[in-house]
């Protein structure tokens, strides 16, 4: 009877530390590149997610390191490697790289309006880091920085919660 009660509380303790395990806080290293700062820009580039552009010619990009992360606490280290240039980084949930956002032509930005912000690094100098953590459900999830132009140029990636 002794045995058995141990064998039963053996294994309700392993239970439990699967169970931390899994939900354990992800870190998610996030680095912002721009090629040729301003110069590099044009309208036309069409480079936004669900545009299906070449992203080999791309003069800016968001780049997450791991790109899938368990549920739970998720924590980004945004780190700009850009030059010259300041950036944000903005969060939101997507359906996944083929939705298309709503884009404001005339500011040439995405309409922040119409996709909800979950979570962002505002204004983020060349070389400094910041960070920001989010309590993420299952999902598919945008990084992208909206400074005038520049999700268009590329600069937008998409994470995978599971
Ligand atoms: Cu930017």
């Amino acid at each position: 009877m002794l045995k058995l009660l141990k064998r039963a509380g053996g294994v309700l303790i392993i239970t439990a530390l699967t169970a931390t395990a899994a939900y354990a806080e992800a870190v998610v290293q996030v680095t912002l590149i721009d090629k040729a700062g301003m110069a590099g820009l044009s309208k036309s580039m069409k480079l936004g997610m669900g545009m299906k552009g070449d992203m080999k010619n791309a003069k800016m990009a968001v780049n997450a390191n791991p790109k899938v992360v368990t549920r739970g606490t998720v924590k980004f280290n945004v780190t700009n490697l850009a030059s010259e240039l300041v950036h944000e980084v903005i969060l939101a949930e997507v359906n996944d790289e083929n939705q298309t956002l709503t884009y404001d032509e005339t500011r040439d930005v995405v309409d922040e309006e119409t996709i909800q912000t979950l979570g962002q690094v505002a204004e983020i100098a060349p070389s400094r880091t910041a960070s920001f953590t989010l309590d993420l459900k299952p999902g598919k999830y945008i990084l992208y920085c909206n400074y005038g132009g520049h999700f268009m140029a590329g600069m937008w990636t998409v994470v995978e919660v599971e």
